[in-house]
């Protein structure tokens, strides 16, 4: 392991403790400001949904995204954090029996099954919410160009012409088998789009140039893609005792997959291809992306 892989290893487990703290607090049972109460099974089940573990990948990428241009840390946690709930909300929704039926996430019983459907519908509503409320409050962002920018910027990335959009189109992919460019698109969205979200809001936040920015988002949109690249091999390799969470569902469904199209050769060149291209878009960066470029590694080799 490279010196870089290592401290990308340090510096994922050091970030995820600071998201956890920060998430903890955004999901304590004292009703906020406007608030008049914080219902306990429903914050019990918002919590069994986001304090379970989880990588924190993408508040990562918040984190390294701003470090590299100078952006506040703890603006970038809180920002992470906002993310980390989205993220949460939609692997909540996703586990639902109308959608992928699933007992099992990171490890433990998904949210439905520990507290209802109903539950875990709400719990996943009331975190897209809070992360906008988390992004709004004035502790995070003080510049409100700032602040509008991001919410703007994690709208779109997080509706309908993004993730839960992808979503929609991954379902219809069940019955209607999209062609290569169909498939491309719909991983963009579902995957991609919170991914390429992480990587431009650090840049959005320390208020980098348009050229930076733009070239943050076009990482993002890389390590996005290899990031569902990935996921595809470990669900038609990996076991569910590994991965924590059911494997070959996507074959079970018919489902289409560049993976089950082009096959594991194919899959395996695709990411190195990609890392390559993550690698030569940060090149001006020199050293100071070295930590970015081990997380694109991360996400292309990771095997659970
Ligand atoms: C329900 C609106 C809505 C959207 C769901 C993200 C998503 C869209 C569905 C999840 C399906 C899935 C397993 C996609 C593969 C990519 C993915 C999001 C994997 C889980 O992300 P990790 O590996 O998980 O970052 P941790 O547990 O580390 O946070």
């Amino acid at each position: 392991m490279s010196q870089s892989d290592t401290l990308f290893q340090t510096r994922l487990r050091d970030h995820a403790e600071m998201v956890a703290t920060c998430l903890t607090g955004l999901l304590g049972g004292d009703p906020q400001s406007d608030e008049i109460v914080r219902p306990a099974p429903l914050l019990a089940a918002m919590r069994h949904g986001v304090l379970n573990g989880g990588k924190r990948l993408r508040p990562f990428l918040v984190l390294e995204s701003a470090a590299l241009f100078g952006g506040s840390a703890e603006v970038a946690l809180r920002v992470g954090a906002a993310l980390e709930c989205i993220h949460c909300y939609s692997l909540v929704h996703d586990d639902l029996p109308a959608m992928d039926d699933d007992a099992l996430r990171r490890g433990q019983p998904t949210v439905h099954i520990a507290y209802g459907e109903a539950n875990a519908i709400l719990a996943g509503d009331s975190l897209l919410t809070l992360a906008f409320d988390s992004l709004a409050a004035p502790e995070t962002v003080t510049e409100d160009s700032v602040k509008v920018a991001l919410i703007l910027a994690l709208s779109r990335a997080a509706g309908l012409g993004g993730m839960a959009g992808g979503q929609a189109l991954d379902l219809m992919a069940e019955s209607e088998q999209p062609d290569e460019e169909g498939i491309v698109r719909l991983q963009a969205m579902k995957t991609g789009a919170l991914i390429r979200f992480a990587c431009e809001a650090g840049a959005i936040l320390s208020k980098a140039s348009a050229e930076d920015r733009a070239r943050l988002r076009r990482f993002g949109e890389i390590i996005g893609r290899a990031f569902q690249l990935a996921d595809d091999v470990l669900d038609l390799t990996a076991d569910a005792a590994t991965l924590g969470k059911a494997t070959g569902k996507d074959a079970d469904r018919g489902k289409a997959t560049l993976v089950a199209r082009r096959g594991l050769d194919w899959a395996e060149a695709e990411l190195a291809r990609l890392v390559a291209e993550a690698s030569a878009l940060l090149a001006p960066y020199g050293e100071r992306a070295d930590v970015l470029l081990a997380a694109a590694r991360f996400v292309a080799n990771r095997r659970h």
